[in-house]
C-alpha cells in the first residue's frame, strides 16, 4: 500500500486517474468476490468498448501439423501449426510456429506475437529461450490480418460486416483474439504446462500482448515490450515525448475501433486508463519493459500503470509491483512482485536482454 506522501503517491495523485474499486453505484469494492464478479467485467467492456473494439465470435479451427527440418543442433523441435477458420463460407489459414525443447513435458511457454514469420527473428532469439527450458508458439500478426485499415483480409475479412460500428473490433483485439485460439491449442499439448503458459510481445504487439492477458485468465504472466501508448502507459499524465493518443489515432486509426478516436482532444474523460488494462491480469503476473531511450513509449506511465494497479493484486493477498519509491532510471530491473517492470538500456526494440529479464521473472514467480 502507497503511503499518502510518498512520491509515487504523489505522481498518482496528480493524474487524477479512475478508481479501479468503484462500483457503478458509488460504492467502494473491498472483496476479491465484487472484484471478480463485477468489477473486472466490467472493467473488460469499458475497454473493450471504448478502446479495442469487442471480441469476434468464438470459431473452433481446424488444426494441421508440420515438423520443420531444423532443429537448433537436435534440442528443439519446430513444427508449424496451421489453423484453418470457416465462418460463412469463406476461410483463413494462419501458419503458426510451436518449439519446445526435445522431449518436453509441461514446461512453461511463451506464446509471441511477432512481426515477421521467421524461426529464429531477431525479436525471438529462440535457441536462448529453449535453452532456458521454454517453449515458443509463435505467430506473425500479418497473417491474422493485415496491420493496416484493411478490414477485408484475414481473420477481419471472416467477421466482419461492411460498416464499421463505433465499437467495431480493431486490429489489435483481432490479433489478440489469435493468441487465445494458440491458447487453446496448447491445452492439447502435453508439452506445455498449462499452469505456466505466458503472452509476449513488444510494441504493438506489446499491448496486443497486454490485452490478451487482461482478457484470458487462461495466461499465467503476461510480457508486454515497449507496448507504450494505448499499452501499458497511462494516458493521464503523459510525458514530454510521449505519444499522444492524437497521433496514435491518425496514425493507426485501424488498430482501435471507432470510439476511442473520439477521445483525442479530450483523454481525461475516458472511463479508463491503462492501469485497468493492467489490473486485469491480476492475480496473474505482468512484466512491463521499457528503454531509456524509447521516450515515446513513456516509461514512467507504462511504470505508474504499474504502482496504480498494484491495489488489486493487494486485494487478492498478493505483492504488486516491488519497487523503491521513485520513478525508474536506466538499469533497474523490478520483478520481485507479481507486477514487474524493468527499463534497460538503448532503444526501441525487442532485445535478447528483454528476453532475460523476462525469463528469469517468469522462473522466480514459477517457484513461488
Ligand atoms: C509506433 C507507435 C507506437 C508503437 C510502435 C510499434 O510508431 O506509435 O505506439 O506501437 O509504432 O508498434 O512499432
Amino acid at each position: 500500500m502507497l503511503d499518502k506522501n510518498a512520491v509515487l503517491a504523489k505522481e498518482l495523485e496528480k493524474r487524477k486517474l479512475p478508481d479501479l474499486l468503484t462500483a457503478q453505484n458509488g460504492e467502494k469494492v473491498t472483496t476479491v468476490e465484487r472484484w471478480e464478479s463485477e468489477m473486472r467485467p466490467y472493467w473488460k467492456n469499458i475497454i473493450l468498448e471504448h478502446c479495442y473494439g469487442k471480441t469476434p465470435v468464438y470459431v473452433q479451427p481446424k488444426i494441421q501439423t508440420k515438423i520443420n527440418e531444423i532443429d537448433f543442433a537436435g534440442k528443439a523441435v519446430w513444427e508449424t501449426v496451421s489453423f484453418t477458420f470457416a465462418v460463412n463460407g469463406k476461410e483463413h489459414t494462419v501458419p503458426t510456429q510451436l518449439i519446445y525443447p526435445v522431449g518436453a513435458k509441461n514446461v512453461p511457454f511463451f506464446v509471441y506475437l511477432n512481426f515477421r514469420p521467421d524461426i529464429p527473428d531477431r525479436y525471438l532469439p529462440v535457441e536462448e529461450i529453449i535453452d532456458n527450458g521454454f517453449g515458443i508458439f509463435s505467430v506473425c500478426y500479418n497473417d491474422v490480418t493485415t496491420d493496416n485499415g484493411d478490414f477485408t483480409n484475414g481473420l477481419a475479412g471472416l467477421f466482419e460486416d461492411e460498416t464499421r460500428a463505433p465499437n467495431a473490433t480493431g486490429k489489435i483485439r483481432y490479433w489478440s483474439y489469435m493468441a487465445s485460439r494458440m491458447m487453446d491449442y496448447l491445452q492439447t499439448r502435453e508439452e506445455a504446462d498449462k499452469s505456466a503458459i505466458g503472452v509476449a510481445g513488444h510494441s504493438r504487439l506489446g499491448k496486443t500482448a497486454l490485452l490478451t492477458g487482461a482478457l484470458d485468465e487462461r495466461f499465467a504472466f503476461v510480457c508486454t515490450n515497449d507496448s507504450g501508448c494505448s499499452g501499458a502507459a497511462l494516458t493521464r499524465g503523459r510525458c514530454e515525448g510521449g505519444e499522444p493518443v492524437e497521433v496514435i489515432c491518425r496514425v493507426f486509426p485501424y488498430w482501435f475501433c471507432p470510439t476511442y478516436h473520439t477521445y483525442v482532444g479530450r483523454e481525461d474523460e475516458m472511463p479508463f486508463d491503462h492501469h485497468a488494462l493492467v489490473a486485469l491480469v491480476a492475480p496473474r503476473a505482468v512484466y512491463i519493459g521499457g528503454a531509456i531511450e524509447d521516450v515515446w513509449a513513456d516509461n514512467d506511465n507504462q511504470f505508474l500503470a504499474g504502482v496504480a494497479a498494484s491495489e488489486i493484486w493487494e486485494m487478492y493477498g498478493k505483492v504488486g509491483m516491488v519497487s523503491p519509491d521513485r520513478l525508474p532510471v536506466e538499469g533497474d530491473t523490478w520483478t520481485d512482485g507479481n507486477v514487474g517492470f524493468h527499463l534497460r538500456k538503448g532503444k526501441h526494440y525487442h532485445s535478447r536482454t528483454d528476453w532475460l529479464i523476462y525469463m528469469d521473472a517468469v522462473k522466480k514467480l514459477l517457484k513461488k
